[in-house]
């Protein structure tokens, strides 16, 4: 290790440090824009592009950006002299200079960090007037909007896209004052084979990079007397919503949240978990289908919107390994359409079926036509966490006070075992539930498979089910994806099950969950919630969620053979 001293204050730090993780550790604060390190799960960003982070080294005549200058021993960095900050303040105006100012109408007004920031070093006034850019405004896609005009070329979106996913979408072009970021020849995102994974939306700072709004979409839709929407929620809304009304990381609100979309009108209130359970009554069978019968192994669970885009674009010759199954929340669409609108004998023309994601990637999943039964959608809107959270702001709903309710029944019932499809290693483990009892015959009294939990981007595990032994793989973030892939394709790794994420962390760490400002305990907070509300449910197999055994009895017949659970259920995927 080395010492240092910053603002008189002397540590001890380990040899690789930059300064700015020496300042952390001695309780200073430095500001920071570009610069992002989600350690857990491998997303550095280490540009020094926006020189916020200048600091004073003792020796030296000129500023040193803390981020990126290693720490030597000795070292003595002031952090407070008046040339550094007046440095900092500096960056900040020259950004501002070539910035819009309609903080008061933009998307990420009193979110966007580059707005915090200018509060933070006492912006007042911007010295340096110029040339502005103006660039054509991207909203070529279903999911992502791209606005150059507003982008700071942090790199941070590179970084994500092309270091953490692999995808290449997002690199700098041109140079000096034209510089823009975005995919090659700048053509429209919908040119590109861009996942909408919204991993760069994420990490963006500002509004250079967000969803699609679709909230005036539900809102029409809500106050159409026409029209009876219903809602379902997603798992890993439920661990991440109350972050945006000021509560931890992590809070459990599933009682405050169905009874939050219920002030805000929606006439069925239901969770996405019922359709995770249906998905694992398939799922399920398809992998034992598939072992009994010589099948195409490894089966790959296929509920992930940005990964399905991926392995089309990028493994299209692997198209046979994803199960067949539809998502979660489309089949949950489906049957709403059909089962439930059967049942409460509404017209499905008139039905409309929200979606509340962590994900950008489901706003294009909806829209494949693909996945649409008799000419109507599944579901008709997405939209994802951060707008739920902003329309229950507009509609002045105290969130944090809310008393719990439940949701709707009957597709209101859900498992332990839906609930942890919302991290990665949750599907498989939740499929491993179910599969060990149907292949043993017996019952399975330690329902936790711990070997398949954690953060690491890739791992494997076996599962023994009695004698038989189930190899899996699993893996989140799409890099991580692309090496499981290759290594299956080269014959490297030889699984019975694999399951991807595209997002680091699972759904917990999706492109459309409150921003997590580089904080990568966030999303451990939001997995650790998961597991919690878990081990508090009554059942905890998807197989014995009563609710779906009654709409198999009654609708689908037999799962993954029925006539009509196979054509509502299941899709087909094309290279
Ligand atoms: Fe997920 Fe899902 S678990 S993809 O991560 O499978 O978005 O939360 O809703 O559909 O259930 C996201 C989360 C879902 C789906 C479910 C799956
Ligand atoms: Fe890359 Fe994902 Fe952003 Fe597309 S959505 S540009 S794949 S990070």
């Amino acid at each position: 290790s080395v010492s240092v001293t910053i603002n008189d204050k002397k540590v001890k730090v380990p040899r690789e440090y930059t300064i700015l993780n020496a300042a952390i550790e001695a309780g200073v604060k430095i500001p920071t824009l570009c610069h992002l390190d989600l350690h857990d799960l491998k997303m550095v960003n280490r540009t020094a592009s926006c020189r916020v982070c200048m600091v004073e080294v003792a020796d030296s005549p000129r500023l040193a950006p803390a981020c990126a200058t290693p720490v030597k021993d000795g070292m003595i960095i002031r952090t407070d002299t008046y040339r550094a900050i007046k440095a900092r303040r500096t960056s900040v105006e020259l950004l501002l200079s070539n910035h819009p100012t309609d903080c008061l109408i933009c998307q990420r007004n009193l979110k966007c960090e580059l707005q915090s920031l200018a509060k933070e070093l006492n912006v007042r006034e911007i010295h340096y007037s110029g040339k502005r850019n103006k660039y054509h405004l991207d909203t070529s896609s279903q999911a992502v909007i791209k606005n150059q005009d507003k982008c700071i070329l942090c790199r941070r979106c590179e970084t994500a896209c092309n270091e953490i996913q692999t995808c290449g979408i997002l690199s700098a072009l041109n140079r000096g004052f034209d510089t823009v970021v975005g995919p090659a020849f700048n053509l429209p995102m919908v040119e590109t084979s861009c996942t909408y994974c919204g991993q760069c939306v994420a990490v963006c700072p500002t509004a250079a990079l967000t969803e699609v709004n679709h909230t005036r979409k539900v809102w029409k839709a809500l106050h159409d007397p026409d029209k009876y929407v219903v809602v379902q929620t997603a798992p890993a809304i439920r661990v991440a919503l109350g972050e945006l009304f000021g509560m931890e990381a992590g809070s459990l609100v599933t009682g405050k949240l169905a009874a939050s979309l219920r002030r805000l009108g929606f006439d069925q209130v239901y969770d996405t978990d019922f359709g995770a359970d249906v998905t694992i009554m398939e799922e399920a069978k398809e992998l034992i289908d598939r072992l009994e019968n010589g099948g195409r192994l490894p089966m790959l669970t296929s509920c992930c919107p940005a990964w399905v885009s991926f392995i089309e674009h990028q493994f299209p010759d692997m198209v046979d390994i994803p199960s067949s199954c539809k998502s979660p929340h489309i089949m949950f669409g489906t049957i709403a359409k059909t089962y439930l609108a059967e049942k409460m004998g509404i017209d499905p023309k008139k039905m409309v079926v929200v979606s509340i994601m962590p994900c950008v990637a489901k706003k294009a999943e909806a829209a494949r036509t693909e996945l649409s039964i008799d000419d109507h959608d599944n579901v008709d809107i997405v939209i994802t966490t951060r707008e739920l959270g902003d329309m229950l702001k507009e509609a002045g709903i105290d969130f944090d006070k809310l008393a719990d309710e439940d949701y709707d029944h009957p597709l209101g019932e859900s498992t332990g075992a839906s609930v942890i499809f919302g991290t990665t290693g949750g599907v498989i483990e939740a499929a491993m539930r179910t599969a060990y009892e149907w292949i043993t015959g017996e019952e399975l009294e330690q329902v936790e498979f711990h070997q398949l939990r954690g953060m690491d981007g890739l791992r494997e595990a076996t599962v023994d089910l009695k004698g038989r032994e189930i190899k899996i793989g699993i893996a989140h973030g799409l890099g991580n994806a692309r090496q499981l892939l290759e290594d299956i394709r080269n014959g490297k790794s030889e699984y019975h099950a694999i399951e991807i994420m595209a997002c680091p962390g699972g759904c917990i760490g999706g492109g459309g969950q409150p921003y997590h400002y580089g904080n990568d305990e966030v999303v451990k907070a939001r997995q650790r919630s998961l597991y919690k509300e878990d081990q508090g449910k009554k059942i905890r197999k998807s197989h014995e969620n009563p609710e779906v055994i009654k709409m198999y009895e009654e609708y689908l017949g037999e799962p993954f053979y029925g006539e009509l659970a196979h054509k509502l259920l299941h899709t087909k995927y094309t290279p």
